[in-house]
């Protein structure tokens, strides 16, 4: 198994890094194009690929139309084994570790291990937050986890140290696509405070502000999907 490194290392800390997600569920392999010239525009620095509920071959196939329109690098967040593919540059080899389902703390990473060893894909480990944020996600769903309640700051605070002692690459705080609420950014300050990797935050974040917010706050790398799927005109708004 591969550990290139180059991923990681294109995560400027304290820059805008930003991380357009695209879910092989919710894009055509007609609509890849158009898609990415608007991406290629913005000041976006990675494409992260996945979803809670993608059919098998989906996937590859949409990573395979994105490359041949950017240079950015590719990175797999794979809401399931099947999601993965050698085609990508990278992976997010999630942990769900505001959960308690032995499945995503370490049983998909086992069943992925066959898969994986096959690739060169550049294998991040990333200790994967879940954070209540006033609606069900299709994260919760699917993991049949309890995200951890906002007001729990320690706990949140706790898991992500964890995650960092047990060796993790990256945190990601996550309030689901789509969320209600994104995250707070006390929470995200607070985070970043504790730990000494990297931060990812996503899930409910729709305008510049919020996003700009994210930064300030300390994420490193803010991710958006939904508000990309239902506006595209969203990316004038982040013109490199
Ligand atoms: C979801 O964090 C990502 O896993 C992005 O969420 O779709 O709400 O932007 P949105």
């Amino acid at each position: 198994m591969t550990q290139h490194n180059h991923i990681l290392n294109s995560i400027q800390p304290n820059a805008r890094n930003l991380a357009v997600l695209i879910d092989p569920d919710k894009m055509t392999v007609d609509a890849v194009a158009t898609f990415i010239t608007q991406v290629n525009q913005s000041y976006a620095t990675h494409i992260f690929v996945g979803g809670s509920e993608v059919s098998e071959g989906l996937t590859e196939i949409l990573v395979l139309e994105i490359k041949k329109h950017t240079d950015l690098p590719v990175i797999l967040f794979p809401g399931d084994v099947i999601q993965i593919t050698d085609k990508a540059d990278g992976i997010l080899f999630l942990s769900l570790i505001s959960g308690r389902n032995p499945d995503y703390l370490i049983g998909k990473q086992v069943e992925a291990v066959s898969k994986l060893v096959k690739t060169n894909l550049e294998v991040i480990p990333t200790g994967y937050i879940l954070i209540e944020n006033g609606k069900e996600t299709a994260v919760q769903r699917v993991s049949e986890t309890d995200p951890i309640p906002r007001h729990a700051l320690q706990t949140i605070i706790d898991t992500a140290v964890a995650g960092a002692l047990l060796g993790m690459k990256l945190i990601y705080l996550e309030a689901g696509s789509g969320a209600l609420h994104a995250i707070d950014p006390h929470i995200i300050s607070q985070v970043k405070a504790q730990i000494n990797i990297p931060l990812i935050v996503g899930g409910g974040l729709r305008s510049k502000a919020e996003i700009e917010t994210a930064y300030k706050a300390g994420a490193d790398v803010v991710v958006i999907g939904t508000a990309f799927e239902n506006d595209q005109s969203f990316f004038n708004a982040l013109k490199s």
